[in-house]
């Protein structure tokens, strides 16, 4: 399989998926701005989207959306226990998780990334960051990840709160959610995939 990808970039969540369950993975990465690879071919041609992340199966097939692909490798390499069961009602709780990760976290961020966005604007979305970091705060007391042990919504939580650093808010307000970012940071595999995109020395 092939994850297009970019530095840092949400992408960074399938990528750790992907080493967590062992899967033999090949990365192809992307310039998000320039939208060419890293050989130089018209990414709009592979994605018509445009943005990482993007999966290609071993026979062709692709898969865009984030939190779709991470439950696909997860359902690969299910002895992992990256995600609950389909079916069970603790899949569904893990859904609820990704959903409110990529429309009340990630996408709040995106703002924070342009450079032609207002600063007075940029403090609006980092108020509403905030209020999300504090629900976050609520789930983590008294517990190592999200769900209890460590899922895939844990390498996208993970992905998006390591932005805070580039944009603020800073997470020193949150130390529940700084060290929920430090014990998942020294996960080996996570490790090694921050390392495959130039993030660790
Ligand atoms: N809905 C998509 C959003 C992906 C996304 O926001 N990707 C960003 C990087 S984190 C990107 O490639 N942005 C470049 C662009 O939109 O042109 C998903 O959840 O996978």
């Amino acid at each position: 399989m092939k994850l297009y990808y970019s530095p840092g970039a949400c992408s960074l969540s399938p990528h750790i998926v992907a080493r967590e369950a062992g899967l033999p993975l090949t990365t192809v990465r992307v310039d998000t701005k320039n939208r060419k690879t890293e050989s130089g071919d018209d990414y709009r041609a592979i994605n018509p989207k445009g943005y990482v992340p993007l999966l290609e199966l071993d026979n062709g097939v692709r898969l865009s959306e984030g939190p779709a692909i991470v439950q696909y490798l997860a359902d690969l390499a299910p002895a992992a226990k990256l995600a609950p069961a389909n079916g069970t009602f603790e899949r569904y709780r893990l859904q609820e998780w990704l959903n409110f990760i990529t429309s009340e976290i990630h996408k709040q961020f995106s703002p924070l990334f342009d450079g032609t966005m207002p600063e007075e604007a940029k403090e609006k979305f980092r108020n509403k960051l905030a209020g999300r970091f504090d629900l976050l705060v609520e789930q983590l007391e008294g517990r190592d990840y999200l769900m209890g042990s460590f899922t895939v919504a844990d390498a996208y939580l993970f992905t998006v709160l390591g932005w805070t650093r580039f944009t603020g808010p800073d997470l020193a307000r949150w130390p529940v959610l700084q060290a929920y970012v430090d014990r998942v940071a020294a996960r080996p595999q996570v490790q090694v995939a921050m390392k495959e995109e130039g993030l660790l020395k």
